[in-house]
């Protein structure tokens, strides 16, 4: 027979199970026992915590050793023999070329340094370059002189400014210019920040080669400086005065290096050993107030720092030197492995344009900003456009010694 739902009871209520019992209460063991567990859980949980927290660093700091182990075992790069083909043309040396690493690795980012300015330079490479006579200093303001005294060649800086590549400034206003760094008349907390257009370099109507802060300066005791608002274009023309050419990167880095194999810096691993400065750049805070540690605010007269292990001087800081290679951030993905000329066209991704790549860094690169006096970092400039902290030097192939001359 089947049984009938009693009055007032849902079906839900007739699932419960029955209380016959009392609720089971722990022993006193038991409570020890789930104490002891729980107890054991915390700490278990907290021990973690603390080793996280304790050994983390450490376990980044491994990482980076690690890939530094990594770096150091690639295969030692073949340099060629040291022989010249000849004897130095004046102010030049002798760059043996050959093998070298190409670019920066990440573990030798300086500590401190915004690893974002190097973000085109951490591809590293082995890359062959053919040897090549050098200048052993930037171009100075005396032998741009010369050339300027033969040629009567006017620089870029020099001449009116066609309208066409200046829209939003009225025809009326546009006159000679370079650009010219200045210290902010307010200081920057942090010049990452910045947006737009830099606040410390500005467009000085009269600023020249000859008047490198404007109209009312000159190159009074300036002769051995480097020459400075000099675009690419004007760098070409100096060139084909001189009988040479400007480097390509890979021959500059490779210069750069002096036949150390592998460094962080031009002379080593230490961006100051012994205490010394070895380059003209900026110490304090960029672009606040420049300490002069090395002894100069602005340009210094060339060969002022040791040379590197080439004789070249000033391969970092002072000042910023053009090469002939457009500039392309990805370029050393798929660059050759030998002599390789640059990509077929430039592009900064920044500022949306055609650009050629600088080397070096300047009297400007900063710790807490620029960093780019490593021989591997990576510069560039608009062709057209020139600077107070920006020249260049020549390269001149052995094809072209002075056996041939
Ligand atoms: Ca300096
Ligand atoms: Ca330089």
């Amino acid at each position: 027979m089947k049984r009938k739902h009693a009055p007032g009871k849902t079906l839900a209520s007739h699932s419960r199970p029955a209380l016959a019992r009392p609720p089971l209460r722990p022993t006193p063991r038991q409570r020890v026992l789930t104490l002891a567990m729980g107890l054991g859980v915390f700490l278990g949980v907290a021990g973690l915590a603390y080793a996280v927290y304790v050994f983390w660093p450490s376990a980044a700091t491994s990482k980076k050793l690690r890939a530094a182990e990594e770096y150091a075992k690639l295969p030692a790069p073949k340099l060629n023999a040291p022989d010249p083909p000849g004897a130095a043309p004046e102010g030049m040396v002798w760059i043996p070329g050959g093998e070298f690493y190409m670019g920066i690795d990440e573990s030798q980012v300086p500590e401190g340094s915004n690893i974002g300015v190097f973000m085109d330079a951490l591809k590293v490479h082995k890359v062959y370059v053919d040897g090549f006579w050098m200048d052993t200093h930037e171009v100075t303001n005396e032998e741009f002189a010369k050339f300027v005294d033969a040629t009567k060649y006017v620089t870029v800086a020099e001449k009116q400014p066609d309208p066409k590549d200046f829209p939003d400034v009225p025809a009326k206003e546009l006159a000679p210019f370079s650009i010219v760094f200045k210290i902010p008349e307010q200081p920057i907390p942090n010049p990452f920040k910045v947006q737009g257009e830099y606040l410390w370099f500005d467009p000085v109507k009269g600023a020249s080669w000859k008047h490198p802060e404007g109209p009312s300066s000159d190159l009074k005791g300036r002769a051995k400086h480097p020459v400075v608002h000099v675009c690419y274009l004007d760098a070409l023309e100096y060139c084909k005065w001189a009988n040479k050419r400007l480097p390509t990167e890979a021959e500059w880095e490779f210069a750069a290096r002096g036949g150390l194999d592998r460094k962080t810096y031009c002379w080593g691993d230490e961006l100051n050993p012994g205490k010394k400065w070895m380059c003209n750049n900026w110490q304090g805070y960029f672009p606040n107030a420049d300490d002069k540690e090395d002894g100069f605010h602005g340009t210094a007269p060339v060969g002022s720092f040791p040379a590197n292990g080439y004789g070249l001087y000033d391969m970092a800081g002072n000042v910023w030197e053009w090469c002939s290679d457009w500039y392309q951030l990805d370029y050393y993905e798929n660059s050759p492995a030998k002599n390789p000329p640059g990509p077929k066209s430039g592009f900064d991704f920044h500022e949306r344009i055609a650009k050629r790549v600088q080397r070096g860094g300047s009297f400007l690169c900063a710790e807490n900003f620029c960093t780019r006096y490593l021989p591997g970092a990576r510069g560039k400039g608009e062709p057209t456009s020139a600077a107070s902290h920006v020249g260049f030097r020549c390269v001149r192939d052995a094809s072209a010694s002075v056996n041939k001359e």
